[in-house]
């Protein structure tokens, strides 16, 4: 009883402490905003007409909420400020024997703290945005298989530290079946005493991969907003608000902060774009993500460089949501396995439903980039690479046909296989009246085509094999500009053998093309006006170098390949494309 009275006494007190807190809060930014004006040459952010078709481009709403910038205690210790962390000789072998384990060096993670100080990455101006001070509120969710401990353990300290307490609903965890003991008792014992409210961990009885476990965290989670993070990031100040501003507005927005890098071995926080030019996502048409430069179509729709702008897709990792949006959008397709296209069939799907995605300049996060991935995919096996199954389906539901056949000319060999079932994929679009890929080329991903043209369709592709059908051409796996492509033992996966030639007289191996440069064949960046010089007759097996006038035929030395004088009766000169399938 005494207790209830005390409280009921106290409680006005309370909440007027908290109040004032709050209008603290408010003054320190609205005094910070009267800086706009000097910083940002005239630029009048407060009032913002800027307009569009879609309302106001401005995530402004005029102030209430500033930048949450908790005070940061300076510090010094191994990889603060985001210092690369130096490791002693002796150290050496166990950091190596941790990158082969995990992809990550985690000598050097172990020795930061687990609340480190990152820099400031954000353009200046991002300082002086304001707010709405109601925002809905996220659930950040981490999936993670096999993760290290300092790593992902940081990544929930950042997301809390960094994080207005009053928007993040929670931090929801999902082990997709680990088997490393440190993420069993000791994660739950460790979080238990940390975060006991904020942090809840689920666990997978079974392994479903990323794309499975995301969309059951999402299901497991209650804000209103989810926020997926990689398990190893450092959010970076004020990354929340600006991704949930542009939600508030329009539900349908999924927003992406900008990824910065941070080092796999020294676990340096690195900025991704310095310059003064912004990039987003776009895919060359074998579905590699790529970015690129912001058109200036996108730009002229904005009056301030740190505003949100859109973008055809994103990397796939790190991202927010309207919950309940995400479920009406089916969530990521079931059928998709592991890792990998989840990306692209959620962009897709949003773009051509009728919703959007923007990426957010002044929400900043790392991500610690793998040297190599460490994990394998546990019982799921297909005949064809996971992600050119989940490619397929993505292709398969969303692309229309003509599109569709830029991805096969890429991608030969797959043609064909058994997908499994998309019918409730295809029934979504059809119900859901979404638009056509030919529209999201032309509407959202229109830069696409002027940095890669459709692929010309091939006039032979597979192995080139030589008279002994045993020796076949080789990328070696070599990077443009880099060393000759010769010969090595037929090995039938594709891969660094998988060669097209196409009606334009382009050689290409997956995005590359083989060029002469010397004498010598190698491997090159495609030209973006689609031209080549090669030529193959199927009857004498010659492959001509039109230009050249010359022909390739086997090296004096073994396994190599050299430019001679055609001859069509030359065995060393007759190569054979022979078209390969995986299954
Ligand atoms: C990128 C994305 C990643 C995902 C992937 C393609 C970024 C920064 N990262 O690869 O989020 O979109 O492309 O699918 O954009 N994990 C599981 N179960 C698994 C495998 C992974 O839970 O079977 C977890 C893993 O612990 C991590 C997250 O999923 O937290 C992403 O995996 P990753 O870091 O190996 O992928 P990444 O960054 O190479
Ligand atoms: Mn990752």
């Amino acid at each position: 009883f005494l207790v209830l009275i005390l409280l009921i006494f106290l409680l006005p007190m309370l909440l007027e402490q908290l109040e004032s807190h709050d209008k603290d809060h408010t003054r320190n930014s609205l005094r910070e905003s009267n800086l706009v004006k000097k910083s940002l040459d005239g630029a009048e952010l407060k009032e913002h007409p800027g307009k569009t078709e879609h309302g106001p481009i401005s995530y402004l709403k005029v102030g209430t909420l500033g930048n949450y910038e908790p005070y940061i205690n300076p510090k010094v210790g191994p990889g603060e400020e985001g210092e690369p962390v130096v490791l002693s000789q002796e150290e050496r072998g166990e950091a190596d024997r941790s990158v082969r384990e995990y992809g990550f060096n985690m000598v050097a993670s172990d020795k930061i703290s687990m609340t480190r100080n990152i820099p400031d990455t954000r353009l200046d101006e991002c300082r002086y945005w304001q707010y709405p001070a109601k925002l809905p509120t996220a659930s950040v969710i981490l999936v993670f298989h096999n993760e290290g401990w300092s790593t992902l353990v940081r990544t929930v300290h950042s997301v809390v530290n960094m994080s207005p307490p009053q928007l993040l609903h929670e931090v929801v965890m999902v082990d997709d079946f680990s088997d490393k003991e440190h993420l069993k008792g000791k994660l739950d014992a460790y979080m238990k005493k940390h975060f006991p409210k904020i942090v809840k961990i689920f666990r997978n009885s079974e392994r479903l991969g990323l794309i499975g476990t995301r969309t059951l965290g999402a299901k497991y989670a209650t804000g209103d907003v989810i926020v997926f993070l990689d398990a190893h990031c450092e959010c970076n100040r004020n990354w929340l608000p600006p991704l949930l501003a542009r939600i508030a507005y329009d539900r349908t927005i999924m927003t992406v902060p900008t990824i910065d890098g941070i080092d796999w071995n020294n676990f340096q926080y690195r900025p991704v774009y310095q310059g003064q030019h912004h990039f987003r996502g776009i895919f060359e048409w074998g579905f590699l993500y790529k970015e690129s430069q912001v058109p200036q179509r996108e730009l002229n729709r904005h009056q301030h460089h740190s505003e949100p702008y859109r973008a055809p897709t994103h990397a796939g990792g790190l991202f927010a949501i309207n919950r309940e949006y995400f479920f009406e959008l089916g969530a990521y397709d079931p059928g998709l396995l592991i890792w990998g296209g989840e990306n692209f069939e959620l962009s897709f799907k949003i773009w051509q439903c009728g919703g959007s995605i923007e990426w957010v300049p002044c929400s900043r996060v790392g991500h610690v980039y793998r040297n190599h991935m460490p994990y394998g995919f546990g019982k799921v096996n297909p005949k064809i690479p996971i992600i050119l199954v989940n490619y397929m389906r993505v292709v398969e539901v969303w692309l229309d046909d003509e599109f569709k056949e830029y991805f096969y000319t890429r991608e030969p060999t797959i043609k064909g296989y058994d997908i499994g079932d998309i019918t409730k994929q295809l029934q979504f679009k059809r119900e859901h009246k979404c638009k056509s890929f030919k529209w999201f080329m032309e509407n959202v991903a229109y830069e696409v085509f002027d940095k890669f043209p459709a692929p010309p369709p091939n006039v032979a592709w597979g192995e080139i094999r030589d008279t002994s059908g045993s020796q076949c051409w080789d990328t070696r796996g070599q990077h443009p500009g880099a060393g000759p492509v010769g010969l090595s033992g037929c090995h039938h996966y594709g891969g660094n053998q998988l060669l097209r030639l196409n009606v334009k007289g382009q050689l290409a191996v997956g995005e590359r093309c083989l060029e002469l440069i010397g004498n010598k064949i190698k491997v090159a960046v495609c030209q973006v006006d689609p031209t080549g010089h090669w030529s193959h007759d199927k009857e004498s097996g010659i492959i001509e170098h039109t230009q050249m006038g010359q022909c390739i035929g086997k090296g004096s030395e073994a396994y190599s390949l050299d430019l001679v004088r055609c001859d069509r009766h030359d065995k060393k000169q007759k190569w054979t494309f022979v078209e390969i399938r995986s299954w």
